[in-house]
């Protein structure tokens, strides 16, 4: 088997497999298999971190997690700036939040070259690499250009935007090229990848051959990999006895019935919209007031960026409102909280709620609507209400779906998951879970590392 090199962003703390998401769980597994490398920022930002860039290492198990500081200003143009202010609201379709700066663009491919920089001597001829997400799009161009012939596959976490939408990033093409220097690229639906055949097309008149794109002289496969969860994980966790944080909120809902959404702080989950139709949800069923609670579990994330400051004012005062109209002495219908909590404890709160709410504007996929589904007890399972927006709409054809711009919508969506009897939740129910437990997080790595070390690629057409 040969040692895979993984390289995301952020590299998790070795032996930290609690607080950690599918991404984490996923690449841990993968390389504790085969043994390897894993390569990314440490999070520390500090000054003269440029000057020559070290890295540090940890070894754990048979893994090296490698991580590197960043200047304050590289952190500042490639993280916050290109990253999560030019292309994480340009590939959920938010331009109007978008912010492009050259000075960021810079920023961002030189961080690229630094992990380049770092990588490339470290690399044996066998290894194959696997890159994470949009920060490290350059990422093979300057390991190319450094000579590294390895295999490396890139796999993309988020959505990719509508060809028009894309061709809005200033250099748009300087960008989108350097994914043909990945031997594969992954993506977690359909539309996402045909979208970006079809701006190959269009806006650069590269033909795309069913999954192969031959140009400037590479070969490069696509295909279609949705991202799972580590599935009887979470069944386990969720069958374990509670822990005290679970048995506080039940018993604080003194029989009510629990909505419950977790999600990062984000723009893209939809949140004040979703509080706003609990509000209407409360003012046209009077019937439900004080029948149930709302909880909102939504650390925040991404703080130093000014839209994340925004949306966290946005939803306490969503919260605000509908408390200060519909709430009671002894009664609030939405919970808002940013406190982070532990895994396990999540699957007790998942399986202790009536519904889930998971109703993201634009989501990649959405491991949230996955984990919900897990964790519920398979005799009285929950309703999941789940935005059709999300890639995982694809896979969970048992959840309520709702278009989150729909307000009456998701209303409506709600009264009927309030109100669905037991042997239509468990129908719902029980073919998702069986999805599940078919497509984990471990089929996922193995399919993409499959796809990378074999020359024909397996395209799902999820
Ligand atoms: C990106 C894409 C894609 C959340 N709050 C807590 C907590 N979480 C965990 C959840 C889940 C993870 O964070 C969030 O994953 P999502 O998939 O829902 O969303 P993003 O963070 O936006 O992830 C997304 C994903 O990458 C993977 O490819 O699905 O579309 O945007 O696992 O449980 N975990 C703990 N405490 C919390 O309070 N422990």
């Amino acid at each position: 088997m040969p040692r895979l090199i993984a390289v995301s962003n952020r590299v998790p703390k070795p032996g930290d497999r609690y607080t950690s998401g599918g991404l984490s769980v996923a690449v841990r597994d993968a390389l504790e298999k085969s043994g390897g490398v894993w390569l990314g920022w440490s999070g520390a930002v500090r000054e003269g971190a440029d000057v020559e860039p070290t890295a540090e290492t940890t070894r754990w198990r048979n893994v090296d997690y490698v991580t590197v500081d960043l200047t304050p200003r590289d952190a500042e143009e490639y993280y916050n700036g290109f990253a999560n202010r030019a292309l994480w609201p340009l590939f959920h379709h938010r331009p109007g939040l978008t912010e492009f700066a050259r000075r960021d663009m810079a920023g961002y491919n030189r961080v690229n070259q630094i992990f380049a920089r770092i990588l490339a001597p470290m690399l044996r001829p066998d290894d194959i690499i696997w890159v994470h997400d949009y920060h490290l799009i350059p990422l093979a161009s300057d390991l190319r250009a450094r000579g590294v012939k390895n295999r490396i596959g890139f796999f993309l976490h988020i959505p990719w935007p509508a060809p028009e939408l894309f061709a809005i990033l200033p250099n748009h093409s300087r960008l989108a090229v350097n994914l043909i220097n990945y031997d594969l690229v992954g993506f977690q639906t359909k539309p996402f990848m045909d979208n970006f055949i079809a701006y190959l097309k269009e806006e650069m008149n590269i033909n795309v051959e069913g999954c192969m794109i031959d140009a400037f002289g590479r070969s490069c496969r696509l295909g279609v990999f949705p991202i799972s969860i580590d599935t009887k994980e979470f069944i386990h966790f969720a069958e374990a006895p509670k822990s005290s944080i679970a048995r506080r909120l039940e018993a604080s809902l003194q029989g009510r019935a629990l909505a419950l959404s977790v999600d990062r702080l984000d723009y893209s989950k939809g949140i004040p919209q979703r509080i706003e139709a609990i509000g209407r949800f409360l003012e046209l069923y009077p019937q439900y007031h004080n029948r149930f609670t709302a909880l909102q579990i939504a650390p925040t994330t991404r703080e130093a960026i000014p839209e994340y400051a925004e949306i966290n004012r946005e939803v306490a005062e969503a919260a605000g409102r509908v408390n200060g109209k519909f709430g009671d002495i002894d009664w609030a219908p939405v919970r808002y909280i940013n406190k982070s909590i532990g895994r396990a404890t999540l699957a007790h709160l998942y399986r202790a709620a009536r519904v889930g709410v998971v109703t993201p504007l634009r989501d990649g996929m959405n491991l949230v609507s996955k984990e919900y589904v897990a964790s519920q007890d398979p005799r009285d399972p929950g309703v999941l209400v789940l935005s059709r927006f999300a890639g995982s709409a694809r896979e969970l054809r048992g959840a309520l779906q709702v278009n989150p711009y729909d307000i009456d919508g998701v209303v409506h969506a709600l009264r009927t998951a309030f109100e669905m009897p037991r042997e239509e939740r468990i129908a719902r129910f029980e073919p998702m879970l069986q999805h599940l437990r078919a497509f984990d997080v471990h089929k996922w790595r193995q399919d993409f590392i499959e796809a990378l070390t074999q020359d024909n690629v397996l395209a799902m057409s999820a």
